[in-house]
């Protein structure tokens, strides 16, 4: 075997948390980093989902970095094209493109505690860090249906972020399973061109107004030209939906009025009585992600769309039957059925000091981390859209950009007192995680709904349960006290100091 390419920090992805760890680490000045990505291009889940009509449910100001402010969107909403463009035109500006290797799979990610080092395999080299961040995204593993019969299906079969774009629906009969975030996206842009198309529902979603509009070219000149103006924009974005944090999580009454805007619309754009209690959600807003439409209601109203209820018993070679005996004829099936989030299986390959892996730890004891980000048994292990950092209702990359702080400071930290590695205190994880599981109990995320939030035990191990200021707060600055640690000179030795 080739020796090991040695790198200091190696970062996983080169999605908005990789890049955004690449160009934060280069601009601090550690420079001996590489990137790996097993895609050909930038962009993570907006260079995968690229399905017809998606967009971005946060504002465009607030979805962006904050060190990149981008004054030419287009919209209040950004479709998926602007970002992937705005992803890559961060991505060569701040001059990161050089250090990303594509089309390169990591397939194992080992912590060597002799050493203090971590050696990462992939497709095609093997490298040896001394830092590895994860990058790899919360929402990147598409969830196939685990449907009877769905691999004998005669016609072409894909996921919505997998979207096969060689198949044309023009004229055909198509189905799509789930009503979700990107169903809804999916939903109206294709029913148009369709013969006809049926949507398998089994939880109707709360859908409220979209608030989208265009931004006019003298505002767009506005943001460039009048300093401040983009900063206060952003915040007023943040604000407002910083808001649902209350409803959210502390008094459930605060949504009452979310709530009666979403009824009211369902009203006014569903005129027939029969298909309205069909859509009329039955769990507590906000408990799955708000979803924000103003076609889909008018859509599911058309003459070529039906919307299934009955639960799918099974897919033939020719369409879906569903528990009523029915079988409903397809052409195509579209499944927009989420992602494996708390069981993702790229934590299948990540090994730790004591050579288990990230998902049998999350498996057995439940995903947690320590501030989202490190892990106990996984030292200089930083984990970006980690566990407990997950949001429906404000931007993922205010996250990030929290969860880069705490990298970036210990970074510095490391590198100021001339540590080999950083290691979550067991004790203090534990604790951290006790006080989290206490207050989800009255969040609305555990009020009975299904979502990705939960694992399969019921917990929500991947929602942030607070305002995203606290998160933003705790991740400041790096807490060295809670971290066993081993000097760069004695890290061979395996000799610990701190404890
Ligand atoms: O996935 P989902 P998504 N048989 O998990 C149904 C982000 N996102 O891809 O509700 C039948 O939300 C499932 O039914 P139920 C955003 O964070 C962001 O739509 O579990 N149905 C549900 O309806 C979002 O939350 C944007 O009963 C089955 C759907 O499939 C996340 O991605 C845009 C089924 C899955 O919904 C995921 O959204 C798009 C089965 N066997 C997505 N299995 C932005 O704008 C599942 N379902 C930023």
């Amino acid at each position: 075997m080739d020796h090991p390419k040695i790198v200091d920090v190696l970062v996983v992805g080169a999605g908005f948390s990789g890049l955004g760890a690449a160009i934060r680490l280069t601009q601090e000045g550690f420079n001996d980093l590489v990137v790996l990505e097993r895609g050909s291009d930038v962009g993570g889940t907006w260079r995968d989902n690229s399905y017809p009509g998606a967009a971005c449910d946060v504002p465009s100001h607030l979805y962006s970095f904050s060190f990149a402010p981008n004054p030419d969107w287009s919209r209040a909403f950004s479709p998926q094209g602007e970002i992937y463009d705005y992803i890559r035109r961060v991505t060569h500006d701040a001059g990161v493109r050089e250090k990303i290797r594509f089309g390169v799979d990591v397939t194992a990610v080992e912590f060597e505690e002799d050493r203090g080092r971590w050696t990462v395999r992939t497709s095609e080299d093997v490298y040896d860090a001394r830092v590895v961040v994860l990058g790899v995204g919360a929402l990147c593993e598409p969830k196939r249906p685990d449907i009877d019969g769905i691999d004998d299906f005669d016609g072409p079969v894909f996921h919505t972020a997998r979207w096969d774009h060689s198949v044309t629906l023009a004229d055909k009969r198509v189905a799509v399973i789930g009503t979700g975030a990107s169903a809804i996206q999916v939903v109206p842009s294709i029913a148009p061109q369709v013969s006809h198309l049926d949507v398998y529902q089994r939880t109707a979603p709360w859908v409220l107004p979209r608030m989208d509009r265009k931004y006019p070219e003298i505002e767009r000149a506005a943001y460039r030209r009048i300093p401040g103006l983009q900063r206060a924009m952003r915040a007023l974005q943040y604000a407002s939906r910083e808001f649902q944090v209350v409803g959210l999580t502390r008094t459930r009454a605060a949504l009452a009025p979310i709530k009666a805007l979403g009824r009211a619309h369902l009203a006014m754009q569903v005129r027939d009585r029969r298909l309205r209690e069909k859509l009329t959600p039955t769990f507590e807003i906000g408990c799955k992600r708000i979803l924000l439409s103003n076609t889909w209601y008018p859509t599911l109203a058309r003459e070529n769309v039906d919307v299934i209820t009955e639960p799918i018993s099974r897919v033939t070679k020719d369409g879906i039957v569903t528990s009523d005996g029915v079988e409903h004829p397809s052409d195509v099936l579209v499944v927009a059925t989420g992602f494996h989030v708390t069981d993702s299986p790229f934590f299948d390959r990540v090994r730790g000091a004591d050579g288990r892996t990230l998902a049998d730890r999350w498996e057995d004891e439940g995903m947690e981390a320590y501030k989202g980000t490190t892990v106990a048994g996984y030292p200089n292990l930083f984990v970006l859209v980690g566990p407990a950092t997950g949001l429906g209702h404000s931007s993922m990359i205010y996250m990030i950009e929290s969860q880069l702080n705490y990298l970036l400071d210990a970074m510095r930290t490391m590198r100021d007192r001339e540590l080999q590695t950083v290691e979550i205190r067991r004790a203090v994880q534990d604790a951290y995680n006790r006080e989290l599981r206490d207050g989800i109990g009255d969040t609305v995320w555990v009020s009975g709904c299904r979502s990705w939030y939960l694992d399969a035990k019921g917990n929500a191990p991947a929602v942030w349960p607070d305002f995203t200021f606290a998160f933003r707060r705790e991740t400041r600055e790096f807490d060295l006290s809670a971290y066993t640690r081993t000097p760069a000179a004695t890290a061979r030795a395996g000799q610990e100091v701190g404890r």
